[in-house]
């Protein structure tokens, strides 16, 4: 028996968390990009409600069906913070951590995989479209195909893919190349990336380019009373710099303290202030836990040298903040630093230039976030390399305020309001149609 729904997307996580009992929506640009989609094609979601062994029915939020699929508290060990996170995420990045391989964590992740693919093939309608999403969820296309042939099926992978020599390294790699061979069209956020996976694998795969993007609507107009006021409160500093990441060792964040700890060092900068928001991630795995002490440490040691009473160098918090307040800062930012060792895309470079319409503020962007291809006019910088990222700061702050700068971040601010994520979904989708026919004709 097939199910009626004639678009499925299948991601790790439903767009949906459980707080204090209720079902609130959770933030992210995909289903807000999908929600057209879902609602006009009778579409469902598929994935994980974030909570371990809650046995749920499916339900509607926003309009949207969801499905959930239940995991186990070994699931959650194994297959999400083991074999997705601490195996796959590691080597995706270029090794910023060593990946561990483990067989027993594969083995889950192979049966979590397998789990997710039964509940699509069940919901999906005859000859529906699949859209799986991201590094969980690997070989769900190589599942799905054999389980239902009739389906088109894409896959987005929105983290790095890494080069052929370390993904080489990867006990399991024959497998997941074979997972993904199932899809009809696999896409990815740079060539860059789509080079790198179609150096190991049959020429026969259909591939593209996709960068994701935001939807700029969401982050203005600003109020700005508001951001006066928090700039006030901040005690009118000359320059504000500001960091937003899940705290992740591949954000770079300890690294752009550290710039900053030598600027003021050396006397390069006076009355700079940064504030670094980091949402909670991932909190149980051992190389997150160290990279939040190193970070803790420096913002201490930080402010403990430069800070004055009422007047810290650094303002820390270490939590979830909702979208409203998080514009607020954007917009209250001089100078947004964005400086991974690795990253897919980067959306809070978007979303911070989504909020500067007017043209003032600056990015500082590491050459290593897929953001760095279509963001190319921003201050780059070498995440590696403390004085690359010191001088692109210095190099922001003193065009603070020019025409240059202005014409600049209009610039970057009409590339993310031309290239939104509902162009993203659309381009992907229609190339994903286009593919199927193809095929199609060949087979007849
Ligand atoms: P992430 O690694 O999570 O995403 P990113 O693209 O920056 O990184 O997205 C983070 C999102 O979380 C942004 O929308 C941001 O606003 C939000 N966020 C961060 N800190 C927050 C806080 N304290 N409070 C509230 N919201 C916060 C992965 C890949 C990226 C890729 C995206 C999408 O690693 O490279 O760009 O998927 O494909």
């Amino acid at each position: 028996m097939v199910g009626d729904n004639s678009f499925v997307v299948v991601a790790n996580r439903l767009p949906v968390d459980l707080v204090y009992g209720q079902w609130v929506p959770s933030p992210g640009g995909l289903v807000a990009a999908l929600e057209p989609v879902l609602q006009a094609h009778h579409g469902c979601w598929v994935g994980w409600p974030g909570v371990v062994d809650a046995a749920m029915e499916p339900f509607h939020d926003r309009n949207v069906l969801l499905h959930p699929v239940p995991l186990d508290q070994q699931d959650y060990e194994q297959f999400y913070e083991g074999f997705s996170n601490a195996t796959l995420w590691p080597l995706f990045h270029d090794l910023i951590v060593p990946p561990v391989y483990d067989q027993s964590w594969w083995e889950t992740y192979r049966s979590v995989n397998e789990k997710f693919a039964t509940e699509v093939a069940a919901v999906a309608a005859d000859n529906a479209t699949v859209w799986v999403q991201d590094y969980q969820l690997l070989l769900v296309p190589g599942l799905l195909r054999e389980m239902r042939p009739d389906l088109t099926i894409g896959f987005f992978l929105h983290i790095p893919f890494p080069s052929p020599d370390l993904f080489r390294q990867l006990p399991w790699r024959a497998e997941l190349i074979a997972g993904l061979h199932g899809a009809d069209l696999v896409g990815f956020q740079r060539s860059r990336d789509e080079e790198n996976f179609r150096a190991i694998v049959d020429a026969d795969i259909t591939t593209g380019t996709f960068p994701i993007s935001i939807d700029p609507s969401t982050f203005g107009p600003v109020e700005q009373e508001i951001v006066a006021k928090l700039r006030e409160q901040l005690g009118s500093p000359h320059t504000v710099l500001l960091g937003v990441d899940r705290l992740d060792y591949t954000k770079g964040i300890l690294q752009r303290l550290t710039a900053l700890e030598e600027l003021y060092d050396e006397g390069q900068v006076h009355d700079v202030t940064f504030i670094q928001i980091a949402t909670p991630s991932r909190e149980r795995i051992d190389h997150y836990q160290q990279t939040r002490s190193a970070v803790e440490e420096a913002v201490g040691r930080i402010n403990g040298r430069f800070g004055e009473i009422g007047r810290p160098v650094v303002h820390y918090y270490h939590r979830q903040m909702q979208k409203a307040q998080l514009r607020n800062y954007y917009a209250a930012a001089d100078i947004m630093l964005v400086t991974p060792f690795k990253d897919g895309m980067n959306l809070v470079a978007k979303e911070y230039v989504a909020c500067h319409p007017e043209g003032n503020g600056a990015l500082v962007l590491s050459e290593f976030a897929g953001a760095a291809v279509e963001l190319h006019k921003a201050h780059l910088c070498n995440p590696f390399d403390t004085e690359s990222i010191k001088s692109a700061i210095l190099d922001a702050i003193s065009a603070q305020g020019s025409e240059a700068a202005r014409t600049t971040m209009q610039e970057l601010n009409q590339q993310v309001n031309d290239f939104t994520v509902a162009r993203w979904a659309e381009t992907f989708l229609n190339e994903l149609n286009a593919t199927r026919s193809r095929a199609g004709k060949e087979n007849a």
